[in-house]
């Protein structure tokens, strides 16, 4: 049962290797209670990363938790997705299970209203870890969300480091003007960046170990992070591939695993080669006023202890409707109905 140190916690993602990972992690850690998971265009459409979060969600085991569609385009600007990293469904590898209960019929934005609104002030920590459109509409719609929210830790940004251009990273450069708006705000933001994501690599000892949890969702894990290590190789020349989004996860469960640094940060929405930047001033020490931090340095093995416990935890759960790759594989070749069935996405 959630006690007084429960972090309660609402995940805004786009499935997504590593959305799936802050999903298991969150659902599987005893200190953070779920109270709501939503969705938004990113890595993928939004009917993709929608469809793989419900998936996800079954293969969790997660019941109970609302689940909502948020926006399906950015602010201003057009549809980017990243299929070169996360292939064309969002989340390829592993086969996904249908899912096993309907989204919520509210929109995202009000799901993410009605539950700040719903709990304490200072309670509540909103976890984004894809583009931030569903966060600032909700911002604009409910402004009094923001002295209602404990803080917001995010997966997005870097000081002065890119991924998706030399300086600027895919979640808040594919919304900008909604990463604007957020990091401006007037609550707590820790970005949880590059600067932290890329020390979060599933080395080949991190494989092991998750493979020797031994069960069916560890066993996805495992899946997932094959492609993703394939496609971080091929994309970018990673010898492991990074997973950004568990760490923000890693950071509400245990701030002491990351070093985070207070500093001023504000998003380029103009810039010629810097459009996405989140700008960093790192000139002295940060202001009184300041809301913004970092994060900088990651306890590599303290953080994969909390997402393999998370997973032991887990343990096996009932009706995933999924099975590992190469046992999903034989079925598909004595049954051609099966197959077909698994391709559809
Ligand atoms: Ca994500």
């Amino acid at each position: 049962m959630p006690d007084a140190t429960t972090q309660k916690i609402i995940l805004d993602c786009d499935p997504g290797h590593d959305d799936a990972v802050a999903l298991l992690l969150a659902h599987g850690n005893p200190t953070i209670e779920l109270l709501a998971v939503t969705t938004v265009v990113g890595n993928q459409t939004l009917p993709k990363v929608t469809r793989n979060a419900l998936a996800v969600a079954r293969i969790a085991g997660i019941t109970g938790v609302p689940f909502a569609a948020g926006a399906d385009r950015p602010l201003l600007r057009e549809i980017e997705v990243a299929p070169e990293i996360h292939g064309e469904s969002g989340l390829d590898g592993p086969m996904l299970p249908e899912p096993s209960f309907d989204l919520d019929e509210r929109h995202a934005v009000d799901l993410i209203i009605d539950t700040v609104m719903a709990h304490e002030p200072g309670t509540v920590t909103i976890v984004p870890t894809a583009g931030l459109t569903n966060i600032a509409l909700a911002v604009r719609k409910e402004p009094r969300i923001v002295e209602r929210v404990k803080q917001v830790v995010l997966m997005g940004g870097g000081v002065h480091v890119g991924n998706w251009s030399p300086v600027a990273e895919f979640n808040i450069v594919i919304d900008p003007e909604a990463a604007d708006i957020v990091f401006r705000a007037g609550w707590d933001v820790v970005m949880v960046g590059l600067d932290l994501t890329h020390q979060a690599l599933a080395t080949p000892e991190v494989a092991a170990r998750i493979a020797a949890v031994g069960t069916g969702p560890a066993a996805f894990v495992g899946e997932l992070l094959a492609f993703f290590g394939k496609a971080y190789e091929d994309a970018q020349g990673f010898d492991a591939p990074p997973v950004h989004d568990p760490c923000a996860v890693a950071y509400v469960i245990d701030p002491t695993i990351v070093r985070a640094v207070k500093m001023p940060i504000a998003i380029e929405t103009t810039g010629t080669h810097t459009l996405g930047m989140t700008v960093a001033d790192l000139r002295g020490p940060a202001p009184e006023d300041c809301r913004t931090s970092a994060a900088m340095e990651l306890d590599h093995g303290r953080f994969w202890d909390l997402v393999v416990d998370a997973l032991e935890r887990i343990g096996e759960t009932p009706d995933t409707g999924w099975s590992p790759r190469a046992a999903a594989e034989a079925v598909a070749e004595s049954d051609a109905d099966v197959a077909v069935v698994t391709q559809e996405r």
